[in-house]
Order: C-alpha cells, then structure tokens, then sequence
C-alpha cells in the first residue's frame, strides 16, 4: 500500500466513525427548515450533501479544506518560487486534509506520470470512431466511459469486497483516471485540431505541464497558466452540477469512470461549465457586429443590453451562490494584469466588468451580478495561443476530475449510502401550503 493511501485511511477511519456516531445520537436533530421556494427555485441553500473537499462563501468564494485561492498560491509546492502551484498539490490537499510537502507532490506526479502509460487503445477506437466535427466534450466523456473496461472498483465489487474497503479500489480507479485525462484531453485536441499530429507525453513533467506539452504548448508561460487553471477549476463545494451529478451516480456504487462521466455530462450544459466557451462566442460575435476589437464603453452597454432585451443571458456573469465577484476571476485578471496587460481580449473583458454588472442590477431580478470563472477563462487561454474555444470545457473537466473524485472517495470512507431524496406532484404542494384560488 502507497504511503497516500496509510495515511488517507487512518485519517478516514476515525472520521468515518465519527460520522456513523453523530448520525446515531444526533439523527434526529433539525438541522434547517425548507420553503416551497427553495425547491422551486432548484433546491438553492438546501443543505443535503457532506462533501469535504472544499467549501463556498457567498461572500468570499471557494476554500479547498480552509484555504483560499491567494492562500493556496501561498501555501501549496510550486516548481519555481515565482510560479504557480502544483494541482497534485491541491489533489493531496483535498484527499488529505494537510498541506502537502515538495515530496507529496513528486510522489503524486511521478505516479500519475507512470499511470498515465497504460491507456487501453480501445480508448482511442472509440474517440477516433466519432466525427471530428463532434463536440470535444462528446468525445472526451465517450474516452473516459471507454476507460471503465479498467475498472477496479467494479472488479472488486463484483469479488465480493468487504464494503469497508470500497475506497481502496476507487482511490486505485481515481488514481488511474486522473492521471490518463490529460492524455485523452491532449489527443482529441491534436485530433480535432492540429490534424492527428499528436505529441507524446513527457513522463519528467508536473501533470498540467505535461497537458500543455501534449497539446502543443512547450513555454513556460503556457505552462505557468495551465497550472492555475487547473488549480482554480479544481472544486467548487459539494452541490454544483458536475460535483453533485458525480456524487449522485457514485452513490449508486457506479465506478469512478461512470460517475465522473455523468458529472461531464452536467459540465457540458451552457448554464454550467460550457460557459466559458460560450463568453468566447459573445465577444466574438460583439468584435464582428461592432468590427473593432477595442469597443468603446457605450459600445459594449449597447451590445450587452441587446443580448438582455432578447431574453439570452450573459454567459460569465452570476451565479446560483456567490455573491461577489468570483475570486476565480480576480485570480485570472491578476495573471493577466501581470504578464498580459496590453491583451486586446483582457482589455476587453476589464471594460465588460464596467458595465455588465450595472445593467444586470437593473434587470432587478438578477441575484448576483458579477462576473464567474468563466467570464475571462477563455480570453486569458485564447491569449495565450490555445484559440480553440470548444475544447475549453474539457480543460475545465480534467481540473474538474480532482475535487468531485477526491471527494468520490471520501464518500466511500463514509460509507454513504445511495442518495435517494423525496419527490411530490404538484397537488401536494397546493395542499401543504394551503393555496386557494
Ligand atoms: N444574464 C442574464 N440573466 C441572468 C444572468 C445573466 N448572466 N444570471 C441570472 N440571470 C437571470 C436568470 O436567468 C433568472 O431569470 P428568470 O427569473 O427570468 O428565469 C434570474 O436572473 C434569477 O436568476 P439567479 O437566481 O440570479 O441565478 P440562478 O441561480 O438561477 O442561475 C446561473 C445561476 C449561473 C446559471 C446564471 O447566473 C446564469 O445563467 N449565468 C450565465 C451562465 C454562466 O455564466 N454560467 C456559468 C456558472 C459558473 N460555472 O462555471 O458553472
Ligand atoms: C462551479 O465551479 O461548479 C460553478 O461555479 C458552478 C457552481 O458552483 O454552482
């Protein structure tokens, strides 16, 4: 057993138990009161999951086990002092519940690096048995469904495992499917995009900077973003839709490849993660209507009030729990003002965060009028060379695989059990709030 997995366990153990105590003498103890328009409006501050990983503050934003994103650039191994963190780092982090030291985070990359190498070539069969012209994200979630003929959890399932000892078989899983996504990411990029001109991996690379060599990207720039990037998508608490979705089907005592498959799936929606290719489009299409690249501000109302008035929203802008201005954007714009300011994209998307807010605010109906991670994602990649907006979600996904897996696994320390809420017809919610017309 690797050293990750001693430790993980007897860390788990207790907290496992303490869960199953705390369940037994507090079982039945209130916790929260539910309005009709909580469920209506898509079970918005419901509190029904127990995730780990991380947390969000409306106000704040996300914490990874207590740190916040300039805490973790902060805190957690970095290659070179000036650069940024290290996603293994933040993988150790969340499984974990410690900072990891530089050793941690070798031994995380060296053992991705290595299981990276085994992907089975059907894998391959079935992304290349699919059209180009298919949605990368088509291709990527077929990839890793592709990848469960791996599977240990289901091998051991099917052995007859003692259910104690689930987590074992989906760290192995998670382990694997982690280590194999930017492989899969990088290949139907170079498929899709650079005509099946694919690069081999660099085993003596950091998992990120090995998805920006694969994908074409050998400077140390592109290097440097890929890591952040790969960092901030990293996990967003329990409840948005890919976490939720990935949690939901692994509680089925689905392996990891289903369940984070289904979680893709939710990352695909434009309300979600395809959100950030869908802001590209906008300001595309903004540059084309307006032929300039550099709008002036009235310019930019005009346009973003026409996409108001048509009943579309403005993709990278709200969100179902912040607040304030997502931290994840603050952390890009912050990258981008060091090292790209004069960007024609960024100037564009500093004068979008002039004037979008106020005319969301005027809606009077929009919760939280600020921007989200995605409203410059997509413009800092773009900026950097990596110009192909549809494989933008993908991106998300790989970063996306290490909170909702990391936390797939604590979910089979805890032994939770299949999640399986309550639903009413129409009639029994007239009745319960005693409507009369
Ligand atoms: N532009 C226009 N209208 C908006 C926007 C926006 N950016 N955000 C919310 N609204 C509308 C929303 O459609 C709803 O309208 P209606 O009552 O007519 O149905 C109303 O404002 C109230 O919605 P909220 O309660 O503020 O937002 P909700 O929690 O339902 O949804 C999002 C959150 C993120 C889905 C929503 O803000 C949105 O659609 N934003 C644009 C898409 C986007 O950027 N998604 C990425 C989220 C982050 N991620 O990466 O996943
Ligand atoms: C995310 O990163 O998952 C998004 O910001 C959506 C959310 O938290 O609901």
């Amino acid at each position: 057993m690797d050293y990750i997995k001693e430790k993980l366990i007897s860390i788990g153990r207790p907290q496992a138990e303490l869960v199953k105590k705390i369940q037994k003498d507090y079982g039945n103890k209130v916790i929260q009161e539910v309005t009709l328009d909580q469920v209506f409006a898509g079970m918005r501050g419901v509190v029904s999951l127990l995730t780990c990983t991380s947390k969000l503050d409306p106000e704040e934003g996300i914490r990874f086990r207590g740190y916040s994103i300039p805490e973790l650039r902060e805190k957690l191994p970095k290659i070179k002092e000036d650069g940024e963190p290290l996603p293994e780092g933040l993988f150790y982090l969340m499984l974990i519940g410690e900072l990891p030291s530089h050793e941690d985070v070798k031994f995380i990359s060296e053992a991705w690096a290595k299981r990276a190498q085994n992907i089975p070539h059907h894998v391959f069969d079935v992304i290349d048995a699919l059209p180009k012209s298919a949605h990368p994200m088509i291709q990527f979630n077929a990839a890793i469904l592709a990848m469960s003929t791996e599977s240990h959890f289901r091998r051991a399932y099917l052995s007859g495992l003692d259910k104690k000892e689930y987590w074992d078989p989906m760290y192995e899983g998670v382990m694997d499917l982690i280590s194999r996504l930017p492989v899969i990411a990088a290949y139907i990029y170079r498929r899709v995009f650079h005509n099946e001109k694919y690069i081999d991996p660099d085993p003596s690379l950091d998992w990120s900077g090995n998805l920006a060599h694969m994908m074409g990207f050998d400077s140390e720039e592109v290097k440097r973003l890929m890591r952040l990037y790969m960092v901030i998508h990293a996990d967003h608490e329990g409840g948005n839709v890919s976490a939720h979705t990935t949690h939901l089907v692994g509680s089925a005592l689905s392996n990891p490849y289903y369940s984070f498959s289904a979680g893709m799936n939710g990352l695909a929606g434009p309300l979600h993660g395809m959100a950030n290719q869908n802001v590209m489009h906008w300001l595309e299409r903004m540059i084309d209507e307006l032929g300039t690249d550099a709008p002036s501000t009235e310019q930019v109302r005009a346009y973003a009030q026409k996409t108001l008035s048509a009943g579309n929203v403005i993709p990278g802008y709200g969100h179902a729990v912040l607040r304030k201005t997502d931290p994840r954007f603050t952390v890009q714009l912050d990258f981008a003002n060091k090292y790209i300011p004069e960007a024609p994209l960024i100037q564009l998307v500093k004068k979008v965060y002039e004037v979008v807010p106020d005319l969301l605010v005027q809606t009077g109906k929009v919760k939280n009028p600020w921007p989200n991670v995605d409203a410059i994602s997509g413009s800092l990649l773009s900026s950097y060379g990596i110009t192909e907006y549809p494989v933008y979600t993908m991106l998300f996904g790989v970063s996306r695989a290490l909170g909702v897996l990391t936390q797939l696994i604590w979910d089979r320390l805890y032994g939770l059990p299949i999640e399986r809420p309550k639903s009413q017809t129409l009639d029994w919610f007239i009745d319960k709030v005693g409507y009369k017309e």
